[in-house]
């Protein structure tokens, strides 16, 4: 196996993934900014899919509408050369000292109602630029200090902004749909929606729930200290799985963003497992921060690792699940009976209390006794991460 990425692979990156700059709390930047024109061509090189951008990635803030034209143009440019595509886009609505507070539930209204006509203006342009699913990350939607948000106006805000904004996409007719991204904390305190399942109680509240999904991040939900792959099963069994970022980390610290495959790689490999044998259709996005450690060779092998590991994962996941002693594990381990309905078709609560096998005469110590046989199942898993079963 060469694991080489293709455009049929449907990998795909930020702007400001490649493009960070290594700017963190404790120090500035240890690589020049790079040029989105730049990123294009170096990432389909590499064999990316297309790339997703915030307005700001783009067009820096501030810009005239000249200059504003005249980036989008370059960047057009760049795509139909490469045949790279745009298939997510996303607003900046945290950078700038006006977001202290959030963007659709800041306290002030004058900067919820720009946040608005911010985001606006960049789902045009996303639009325009053919993107399928527009994400929506609240970063600064949150608090230091248990009075300085009320929590439930703050949900209202958030439902408001949420409405319209699905209002707005219908009005013009663009083929977007929502994607929330869930984060407990950092840069925020505390962040309002800080996990998957939070954004799925959400979204049930939004006036047209259908245009909204989620968008999880594997450093967020790990942050939290969470089970990456059952937030994303739960999310792909409520019909919610409409984007992903992939990224990596090492437990409850810091955002650490690093390259998909580094930090937890047997939650990668169970992600890449559940992403390959759900079927799930949507871009294979790479959220993550070349660490400040790198020149831009070192960013560029880090953008390839990204996609090399995903690949070499959804290899050992195929043999994982081909393997014949890994199918009589599965069985051992009753996943098998774990698919069957617990309910006979059409039996009913008084069926079920008429059926004595069920209670009266069920052996519950010799149920009690059994085992489970997970862990020899577990064992062929991690050999087969390991590379040490065919
Ligand atoms: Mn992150």
């Amino acid at each position: 196996m060469s694991y080489q990425p293709t455009s049929a692979d449907k990998f795909t990156f930020g702007l400001w993934t490649v493009g960070w700059q290594g700017r963190d709390p404790f120090g500035d930047a240890t690589r020049p900014a790079l040029d989105p024109v730049e990123s294009v061509n170096r990432l389909s090189e590499l064999g990316a899919h297309g790339v997703t951008f915030h307005d700001d990635d783009l067009i820096p803030f501030g810009a005239s509408a000249s200059e504003r034209d005249g980036h989008i143009k370059r960047f057009r440019q760049a795509l139909d050369a490469t045949g790279m595509v745009v298939p997510m886009a996303t607003t900046n609505l945290f950078t700038h000292p006006v977001f202290k507070d959030g963007a659709f539930t800041a306290n002030d209204r004058d900067v919820r109602r720009y946040a608005l006509r911010k985001t606006m203006r960049n789902i045009d342009l996303a639009a325009e630029l053919g993107a399928e699913t527009y994400v929506a990350w609240g970063g600064r939607e949150g608090a230091e200090s248990g009075g300085a948000k009320d929590v439930r106006a703050a949900l209202d805000r958030f439902k408001e902004a949420f409405d319209l904004l699905a209002d707005y996409v219908t009005e013009q007719g663009y083929g977007l749909r929502f994607a929330l991204e869930p984060k407990p904390n950092e840069p925020r305190g505390d962040i309002l929606l800080p996990t998957v399942g939070h954004a799925l109680a959400f979204i049930e509240r939004l006036e047209r729930p259908e245009l909204f999904g989620v968008n999880p991040e594997v450093g967020h939900e790990q942050m939290a200290g969470l089970n990456f792959p059952h937030g994303i099963a739960q999310a792909l069994w409520s019909g919610k799985l409409f984007h992903i970022d992939l990224n990596g980390q090492n437990g409850i610290k810091y955002d650490q963003d690093l390259r998909f495959g580094a930090g937890d790689l047997r939650s990668a490999f169970w992600l890449v497992d559940l992403l390959e044998s759900a079927g799930y259709e949507g871009p294979r996005h790479f959220d993550f921060k070349p660490p400040r450690t790198e020149d831009f060779d070192g960013v560029w092998a880090s953008a390839a690792g990204c996609m090399r590991n995903y690949l070499i994962l959804k290899d050992r996941a195929a043999a994982f699940r081909a393997d014949p002693a890994v199918q009589e594990a599965l069985r051992a381990a009753r996943l098998d009976e774990l698919a069957r309905p617990t309910l006979n078709e059409g039996e009913t609560a008084s069926a079920l209390l008429a059926d004595r096998s069920a209670f009266e005469d069920f052996d519950v110590e010799a149920a009690a006794e059994r085992g489970m046989a997970f862990e020899a199942l577990d064992q062929l898993a991690t050999d087969h991460l390991l590379g040490v079963r065919a």
